[in-house]
């Protein structure tokens, strides 16, 4: 069984990067700040009020297995305009000799909106840009950059993500607070969209990111066991697109495999089984020729939204599926 990465603060969503030969996690930073955040106007039908982030730490390392050093604050929710509460789980991108913060936080009318915050080092500090990037919404966003430079974001979260309140790309707290959608409809989908040369907009607006099975068609609402929820991270390996996400209610780290950026993906099979706590979310990422799985559970804690940041090694087989990990098995 891996090990927490590091013990002296609590650290989630891992988003991990290589920059100049050296590891960066990108982690939201859970804090122990009292009993959940209280069911009131403008809040009203949110969920996940338990995880109160308020700002962003990095980790970083030489190599897996080396020193992990903890860095200061790279960006405080008191420094971003538009940001009102939970600093959810973040992603970086770096372009041109500038690093890119990406992250989601909730507005003061109580909408999740995505911001990106810019800085010369991939430490930060990062300042914010004043308004939330246009036309997003949701949670964890995840900025992937193809070989020919361009970047793609995907993004959403359902449930208290509010992916099932922007429907139309407008938020709309009244829709069903359920999860999901009727059962036998096809399920939500994370979303995509191109990001503008500057990285700081969307250059189109954002479409679905089909999950599908292998008979083309779209996972349903009421499979739980497979379907989005969020968490959505890409990689690519052997010129295909590999969309992996969690499955949130059953506590998965799925993946699908696709010929091009869009999609659509066709489900494979879990990543990673469940780990300890109800959130699980992951980034996989490749350092000096070995594939990387991080991710999270509470096992310092034994809390769900106080959690500790992991790695462990992925495999592949040889016709590119992926070795499923049980995070409670060591190899
Ligand atoms: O950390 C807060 C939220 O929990 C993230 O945005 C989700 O992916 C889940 O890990």
């Amino acid at each position: 069984m891996s090990q927490p990465l590091v013990t002296s603060i609590y650290t989630a969503d891992p988003s991990a990067h290589v920059f100049g030969g050296r590891i960066y996690i990108y982690a939201s930073h859970d804090i122990d700040d009292g009993p959940p955040l209280s069911d009131v106007e403008p809040f009203k039908g949110s969920e996940g009020n338990a995880f109160k982030m308020r700002d962003y730490r990095v980790l970083s390392m030489d190599r897996i297995g080396g020193e992990v050093k903890v860095h200061p604050p790279a960006l405080d929710i008191k420094d971003v305009p538009w940001a009102a509460r939970q600093m959810w789980a973040p992603d970086a991108a770096g372009k041109d000799g500038a690093f890119y913060l990406y992250f989601p936080a909730k507005d003061r009318a109580g909408a999740f909106r995505i911001g990106v915050a810019t800085s010369k080092s991939p430490l930060g500090p990062f300042v914010a840009r004043p308004k939330p990037i246009k036309g997003s919404f949701s949670i964890d966003p995840a900025v992937f950059t193809d070989d020919d430079g361009q970047s793609y974001m995907y993004f959403g979260g359902l449930s208290g993500g509010q992916l099932q309140m922007n429907s139309n790309g407008v938020y709309n707290p009244t829709a069903p607070k359920s999860v999901d959608l009727p059962k036998d409809q096809p399920a939500l989908m994370p979303k995509v969209a191109k990001m503008r040369a500057d990285m700081l907009e969307f250059a189109e607006p954002p479409r679905d990111a089909a999950i599908v099975d292998q008979a083309g068609k779209p996972l349903l609402a009421g499979d739980g066991a497979r379907r989005y929820f969020e968490a959505a991270w890409m990689h690519k390996y052997k010129g295909k697109y590999y969309l992996s996400y969690s499955t949130g209610t059953t506590h998965f780290i799925a993946y699908a495999v696709g010929e091009s950026p869009y999609g659509p993906f066709t489900y494979q099979g879990n990543v990673l089984l469940p780990v300890q706590g109800w959130t699980t979310h992951h980034s996989i990422v490749e350092f000096e020729g070995r594939w990387w799985l991080f991710y999270a559970d509470s096992q310092l804690s034994n809390k769900t939204w106080l959690r500790n940041v992991k790695v462990t090694e992925l495999f592949y087989n040889p016709d590119g599926t992926i070795r499923v990990i049980d995070p409670f098995v060591s190899d």
